[in-house]
């Protein structure tokens, strides 16, 4: 950082200081109003650029819950989805997009005659491929959903590197996300669990993964758990700056976490709670900006009748910061994702935003130091339901947002996605020195 820009810093951080008085109460508390609300655009970054809207694939079917991760090695991004047919069977499939918005090669990760769906996907920039995990269903009557992964090279699927199975317990599987982790060369993959009596209460597991090879280190291992509650809508973070992990998840109530050891061993005395107001908190995703030794955690909150966003940053020790409002405005804010820029210096949320019928994509940067630039709209309302689950990557120069679009007038629904750029001053992302792996 200049000196320039650390007088910046310095004076952001004392506005931000005089404008949040008393910290923000969270846990279990009546509901304060956080304080970056009063400060949007405090670093003056304004609007970012917004590239023209992508058609990532616009098959003649329904395409579902979009995923991103982004290769810096290759400056492009890879999108992955669940695309079902008219008949009801379901297969991943993949994009590669450029960080200038242009269209490589399209494949599928995973087709048969049972379905597939739910997919994530992460980098690893040492074997420069993907692993893409997805949850399958065994016997292709959903009386059993399994997790599976398979690993992508970074120009698209090698016939030698085949599908292997994740999870295979004979409970339900759902919702797996995979995150790398670059010091270990391992990928951490997290799930819920579901019983298919209903009882015991769903759960959260975990499996490490090695990247080299994709053997598992250790068995798969209970993350979060309760005796009369659920545990669920796990999302998970690496932070490089301590070779740690950040779980998150709800209980249909609240937003909680638990902090993992690079080799999955509970930090802080496990669980902890990260959000426990009294109207309902759920969907919560994380991620980390290593460079600030960092997570930020965002979800929705359903009150006075919809939903709003709300992020709390957690240091990388785990003591849990300041929260702060994404957006509180009339209609409903749901399904926030987010992430980190690859230098590890700048998070962006995205969510869906809309009323009763049709929804818009928004987005808002926001910056370690706890400021929030202000948030704009990505794309407009279209045909019902709109533009619904985004998902974002941060790549080097850029961010990008993927979503579902329905396509007017008609049962199909197709994958769009836009880049972001954000504007100086606040030009996280010069000049970054490239790593060699
Ligand atoms: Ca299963
Ligand atoms: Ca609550
Ligand atoms: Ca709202």
């Amino acid at each position: 950082m200049n000196t320039k820009r650390t007088c910046l810093a310095i004076l952001i951080a004392s506005i931000v200081v005089l404008a949040v008085g008393a910290g923000p109460r969270i846990a279990g508390t009546v509901r304060a109003l956080p304080p970056a609300l009063a400060s949007p655009g405090a670093s003056g970054a304004g609007i970012p650029q917004l590239g023209s809207e992508i058609v990532v694939s616009a098959l003649d079917n329904k395409q579902h819950l979009p995923a991103v991760a982004y290769n810096w090695k290759h400056d492009e991004y890879l999108v992955v989805w669940h695309n079902e047919w008219g008949g009801g069977g379901r297969d991943i499939y993949a994009q590669r997009i450029t960080s200038r918005g242009e269209l490589r090669s399209w494949f599928a990760v995973s087709a048969g005659p049972k379905s597939r769906a739910q997919p994530s996907v992460a980098y690893d920039p040492v074997h420069d491929r993907y692993l893409v995990v997805w949850i399958y269903d065994v016997n292709g009557n959903g009386s059993d959903w399994d997790v599976r992964g398979r690993f992508i090279p970074w120009q698209g699927p090698s016939g030698g590197l085949t599908e292997f199975p994740i999870c295979f317990w004979n409970t339900h599987q759902w919702n797996p996300r995979v995150v790398y982790a670059r010091a270990q060369e391992e990928f951490l993959v997290v799930w819920t669990n579901q019983y298919q009596a209903g009882m015991p209460p769903m759960y959260v597991s975990g499996q490490r993964i090695r990247a080299a090879n994709g053997s598992f280190p250790d068995g798969a291992w209970t993350i979060a758990n309760h005796p009369t509650e659920d545990r669920v809508n796990a999302d998970v973070a690496y932070n490089l700056a301590r070779s740690e992990y950040l779980v998150t998840y709800d209980n249909a109530f609240d937003i909680y976490g638990t902090r993992l050891t690079w080799n999955g061993a509970k930090l802080g005395g496990g669980e902890f709670p990260i959000a426990g107001w009294p109207d309902a908190e759920t969907r919560p995703a994380v991620a980390a900006c290593r460079e600030a030794d960092q997570y930020a955690v965002v979800w929705q909150s359903h009150r006075l009748g919809d939903f709003d966003l709300y992020l709390r940053f957690i240091r990388g020790n785990g003591a849990p910061d300041s929260v702060h409002v994404i957006s509180e405005f009339a209609g409903h804010q749901e399904n926030a994702h987010v992430a980190c820029n690859v230098s590890g210096r700048q998070y962006m949320v995205t969510w869906q935003e809309g009323g009763t019928t049709t929804y818009s994509i928004s987005g808002r940067l926001v910056n370690p130091d706890k400021t929030l630039e202000q948030g704009f709209q990505i794309v407009a309302p279209g045909q019902a339901p709109g533009h619904t689950h985004p998902a974002i990557a941060g790549g080097e120069t850029n961010y990008l947002v993927v979503w579902e679009h329905q396509r007017p007038g008609i049962w199909f629904r197709d994958i769009h996605g836009r880049l972001i750029t954000p504007r100086a001053p606040y030009a996280l992302f010069l000049p970054i020195v490239k790593r060699k792996s």
